[in-house]
C-alpha cells in the first residue's frame, strides 16, 4: 500500500495507523497543516524560554536554580528536535523564523504572559507543562513520523518538568501566609491561559476537522482540556490551592468536572499580537537572532569544511 501517489491510499494507510515518512507520498494540506503546527510548537518551545529564563539569576537557592537551568535547556532542545522535524517537510528553518518575526506564525498563547515572581515559576512548570504534557501525550501517536517520535523524546523530559513547578507549588502551600498568597495569585492568573492552550472549543476549531482525519490530532481540544481539568483540580485541592472558576464543579453523571466559560476575546486578541508580553517576547527573539549571526556562519562554515573534507577522503 506504500508510496501510491494519491489522497485516497493516503487516506488508507492513515486508517490502518502507518507512520507518514518523509518521503513517503502525503497531500498537500497534511504537508501544510503540518509545517504550520510543528514550526508553531517549536516557536512556543523557544520562545517559552524567555518568561522563565528571566528567573534564573532570582532562584532562592543553588538546588532552585540548577533545576531551572536544566528545565530551560530542555525547552531549547525540544525546540530544536521540533525544527529538525517540521525541516523533514520541505521547510528550512531560516523561513520559519522568518515567519515568526513577521508575525505570520504563531506561538503558544501562554508566553505573552509575564512571569512576575517565583511562584510563577511553579504556576508554569505545574499548569503550563501541565497542559503541555497532557496535549503531547496524545501527540506521541500523532500519524507523522518524525514527529510522534520528537513527541515521544519531548514528553519523558516535559514529566520532570511539571513536577518541578508542582514541587514549588507544594513549598510555598507549606510556608508562610504571604507565600500562600503569593501561591495562589500566580494559580489565580495562569490558570483560565492554561486552559487556553488547548485552542479553541472544537465546535469553533477550523483545523480539528482535517487533523483528526488525518491522525495528526488524536484527540480534540475539549477532549484534552478535560483531561487537564480533571488531573489538576485533584492537585490544587491536595495542596490548599483554589481554582478560579466559581462555575467549576464534579458532575457525577459524566464523571468530569464542569468549568466556566474561558474568556476567547482575550485568547484571541493575545494570539494576534495584543498580549501584555508579545512585542517583548518577540523584539528579545529577533535581538539575539541577529547577535547569533556570526555563530551560525561559523557553524555553517566549519560544516562545509567538513562535507569537504569527507568528500575527498571518498574520492583519494
Ligand atoms: N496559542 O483550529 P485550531 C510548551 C490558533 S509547548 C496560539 O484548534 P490547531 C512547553 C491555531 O494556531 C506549547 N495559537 O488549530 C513549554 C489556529 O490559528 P492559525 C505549545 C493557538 O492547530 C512549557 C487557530 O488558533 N504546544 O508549552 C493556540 O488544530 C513551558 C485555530 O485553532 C503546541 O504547540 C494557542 N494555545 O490546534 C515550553 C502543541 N491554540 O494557525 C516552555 C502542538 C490554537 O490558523 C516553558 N499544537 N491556536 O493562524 C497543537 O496541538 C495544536 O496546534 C493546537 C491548536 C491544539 C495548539
Amino acid at each position: 500500500m506504500k508510496n501510491l501517489h494519491n489522497d485516497e491510499s493516503f487516506q488508507k494507510r492513515i486508517d490502518a495507523n502507518e507512520h507518514v515518512e518523509p518521503r513517503d507520498y502525503m497531500p498537500e494540506g497534511y504537508r501544510k497543516h503540518l509545517i504550520r503546527q510543528i514550526s508553531q510548537h517549536a516557536h512556543s518551545e523557544v520562545i517559552g524560554m524567555q518568561p522563565e529564563g528571566n528567573w534564573i539569576t532570582r532562584a532562592p537557592s543553588l538546588r532552585a536554580k540548577q533545576i531551572l537551568l536544566a528545565k530551560i535547556q530542555d525547552e531549547g532542545g525540544h525546540g530544536l528536535y521540533l525544527y529538525s522535524a517540521a525541516e523533514t517537510l520541505g521547510v528550512s528553518r531560516e523561513e520559519m523564523i522568518e515567519q515568526l518575526h513577521s508575525g505570520k506564525a504563531k506561538y503558544s498563547n501562554i508566553f505573552n504572559y509575564p512571569a512576575l515572581n517565583w511562584a510563577d515559576i511553579g504556576a508554569i512548570g505545574w499548569l503550563v507543562d501541565g497542559a503541555a504534557i497532557v496535549n503531547q501525550v496524545s501527540l506521541q501517536r500523532t500519524s507523522y513520523g518524525p514527529y510522534s517520535r520528537a513527541m515521544i523524546r519531548i514528553c519523558k523530559e516535559e514529566s520532570f518538568h511539571q513536577r518541578q513547578g508542582y514541587e514549588i507549588m507544594c513549598k510555598m502551600m507549606a510556608g508562610t501566609l504571604e507565600q500562600k498568597q503569593m501561591a495562589q495569585d500566580a494559580m489565580n492568573r495562569w490558570w483560565w491561559p492554561a486552559l487556553m492552550m488547548f485552542g479553541p472549543h472544537d465546535s469553533d476549531s477550523p483545523h480539528t476537522g482535517d487533523a483528526v482525519k488525518w491522525k495528526i490530532k488524536r484527540e480534540s481540544n475539549d477532549t484534552l482540556r478535560q483531561k487537564f481539568i480533571d488531573k489538576t483540580v485533584q492537585q490544587a485541592e491536595l495542596i490548599g490551592l483554589v481554582i478560579p472558576d466559581k462555575d467549576l464543579k464534579w458532575n457525577a453523571q459524566n464523571g468530569h468536572y464542569d468549568h466556566g466559560t474561558i474568556n476567547w476575546e482575550e485568547f484571541f486578541e493575545v494570539i494576534n499580537g495584543k498580549g501584555p508580553c508579545n512585542k517583548q517576547r518577540l523584539e528579545h527573539h529577533k535581538k539575539y537572532h541577529l547577535e547569533g549571526e556570526w555563530v551560525r556562519e561559523a557553524a555553517t562554515a566549519h560544516k562545509m569544511k567538513k562535507i569537504k573534507r569527507e568528500r575527498h577522503h571518498l574520492t583519494h
